[in-house]
């Protein structure tokens, strides 16, 4: 086994890598710096293997396609375990498994599994290195295309085990894709094991063990496994919050910015929100971006929250992102981009659905097939994505380096709700605002798991994301809550509405804008609202409508409320709630009485 000396003398690091390379046996052992030039080798070994395409450097500079196995090319929530030691702290809305039964089945998958492959160690920090919100994580992993989408997402390198010195604290992040190479065996494109893949987590360890899969949030440890579920419960015991939540924010014309943090269930425009353009009329109004998929949030000493984005880049779903619906993704992505499970055009560039009105007369597909607009396939994979860096972002906010994170003054929740749940409200009080995030849900759509339509509760967009008991984290946002000397505002919106014959009825995008200003200045106590049984309410005339015509008569129907349906879904909350019963806080019980009673 040949291996570099490592730049660490972190006695358990080293200690613990030893355990695993005598357990996975790789043939080699390469420490990552994350520099461009260890990317460069390792694209052009995978370049020359056939597991990569370089594209056409004139049309997207140092960029490259991948094609995932068809069998792994997303999530797989099935397979995602917390391995916490009572099956109780784990929450009936997880898988749970017991460790040490876990531990022993990995421990058989993981022997000898690397062999014929290398194993690359990946030092990573979640958040800007060295700041006191950070985390530290170290990925070993036998994939090279784990390491180039880490170097993207994460900060890799020498600076990080700098930081962490000889006794600091880390995670350890274990990852293969379960496919030996046996000498003289020609490798496959994509190596992955789907019959045996297991994404587990110890979260009284605080370690993470994937096994089988290549792909997004079941390969790259430090986004799903460690920024939410692993820090999730980090945050639960060190008093602050780990969030699936985009951060923005939102400069007014006077150059004032305010801070907003939003949890959207998957395949709600997150990454749309997060890169916002307001419309031209709305002149002086400018949303820069922090983060569109996580926020990590924490009470400094005076009670007000502040936030940083754990990633360092964006994982963004490829299909409907355009010109026209996120110029800022578009532009994110020009180059220095990972794609994964687009097509290839002729001209050696990418294309997807949704990308231009009109498709290219001919395509190589996601599987590598020809593909003509005629042929009845889809192009791109739903679920394909790219892998671009934060500083290639136009919007980028200018305090994204900040050590100390970025003050929060707002908190959106939303879903896909085509009935019922009005444009936006605002929660009358902090409880009532983390029930309504505990009771929110979304339809769903053909990208995700389940019956297309069909509402999935989804409490503030963490279910497949808490790494313990959901009702606990509720109880959790209580107790955060009750500390603090300025309490965030608490919002719910919904993009999504439709009339009887089934058009939205309301543009969404950039007209987005107009709501989240009411949105600010109700954070900085500036905005009128009425009250209504389920919270504040913009009358039609506290909104912003130059350069859109929208009628009262459109917005009393978008903001609309049924009592009696209101009422109904409110009971249906139950269901979830029955769920978590016997670590339900009684707060929102309460929450729901008031509610029911003031309906
Ligand atoms: C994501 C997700 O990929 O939430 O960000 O599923
Ligand atoms: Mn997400």
């Amino acid at each position: 086994m040949k291996s570099k000396t490592p730049k660490t003398t972190h006695r358990a690091l080293l200690k613990w890598m030893g355990k695993m390379v005598e357990m996975c046996r790789p043939e080699w052992v390469h420490w990552c710096d994350g520099t461009q030039a260890e990317a460069d080798r390792l694209f052009a070994e995978m370049v020359k293997r056939g597991t990569a395409i370089k594209l056409n450097p004139k049309k997207r500079p140092n960029s490259y396609l991948f094609r995932s196995d068809p069998r792994d090319v997303a999530r797989v929530e099935k397979r995602t375990f917390i391995c916490s030691h009572s099956k109780d702290d784990a929450g009936p809305t997880n898988n749970w498994e017991e460790p040490r039964a876990m531990r022993h089945k990995l421990k058989e998958l993981f022997a000898g599994c690397m062999k014929g492959r290398t194993m690359y160690v990946i030092p990573f920090s979640m958040g800007p290195v060295g700041s006191p919100l950070a985390q530290i994580g170290v990925q070993v992993t036998d994939s090279p295309y784990v390491v180039v989408n880490m170097r993207i997402m994460a900060r890799v390198g020498n600076q990080v085990l700098k930081v962490l010195g000889e006794h600091g604290f880390f995670v350890p992040c274990l990852h293969s894709v379960g496919r030996p190479l046996p000498p003289g065996e020609k490798d496959v494109a994509w190596p992955c094991n789907p019959e045996n893949t297991y994404i587990a987590h110890f979260p009284e360890e605080r370690t993470i063990v994937s096994f089988g899969s290549g792909y997004g949030g079941n390969a790259l440890l430090g986004k799903k496994c460690l920024a939410l579920r692993i820090a999730s419960c980090m945050a639960r015991d060190g008093g602050w919050l780990a969030e699936h939540m985009l951060i923005t924010g939102v400069r007014n014309p006077e150059g004032e910015k305010t801070y907003v943090a939003a949890a959207f269930p998957s395949a709600c425009g997150k990454t749309n929100f997060a890169m916002l353009i307001p419309p031209k009329e709305m002149k002086g109004w400018k949303v820069t971006t922090v983060g569109d998929d996580i926020a990590w949030i924490k009470p400094d000493a005076e009670g007000r929250l502040f936030a940083i984005n754990p990633e360092n880049g964006f994982f963004g779903v490829a299909p409907g992102t355009s010109r026209q619906t996120n110029r800022n993704a578009m532009e994110s992505c020009r180059k220095d981009t990972i794609f994964t499970n687009v097509a290839l055009t002729d001209d050696g560039d990418v294309w997807w659905e949704g990308m231009t009105p009109k498709p290219p007369k001919h395509l190589i597909d996601w599987l590598g097939q020809d593909w003509t607009p005629d042929c009845g396939r889809v192009s791109s994979h739903p679920n394909s994505r790219f892998t671009a860096p934060l500083v290639n972002c136009p919007c980028l906010d200018s305090e994204v380096d900040n050590l100390a994170g970025v003050p929060i003054k707002a908190f959106v929740f939303g879903g896909r709700r085509m009935h019922d749940i009005p444009l936006v409200y605002q929660a009358f009080t902090w409880s009532q605002g983390v029930y309504m995030g505990a009771t929110m849900g979304s339809e769903q759509t053909a990208a995700a798991e389940g019956k297309v339509g069909v509402v999935r509760q989804d409490p503030m967009a963490m279910l497949p994301f808490c790494g313990y008991h959901m009702a606990d984290y509720f109880r959790h946002w209580l107790k955060v809550g009750k500390n603090l000397e300025e309490r965030p505002r608490i919002f719910h919106v919904n993009w999504f509405r439709k009339n009887e014959k089934g058009e939205f009825l309301w543009p969404g995008y950039g007209q987005n804008m107009r709501v989240l200003r009411w949105i600010v200045e109700r954070a900085n106590v500036r905005a009128f609202a009425k009250e209504s049984a389920i919270g504040w309410l913009p009358r039609y005339q506290d909104l912003d409508w130059r350069g859109l015509d929208f009628s009262k008569e459109q917005w009393d129907e978008l903001m609309a409320m049924d009592r009696e349906r209101t009422k109904t879904l409110t009971l249906a909350h139950e269901e979830l709630f029955i769920r978590l019963f016997d670590h339900l806080p009684k707060e929102m019980i309460f929450e729901r009485e008031l509610l029911l009673s003031r309906l």
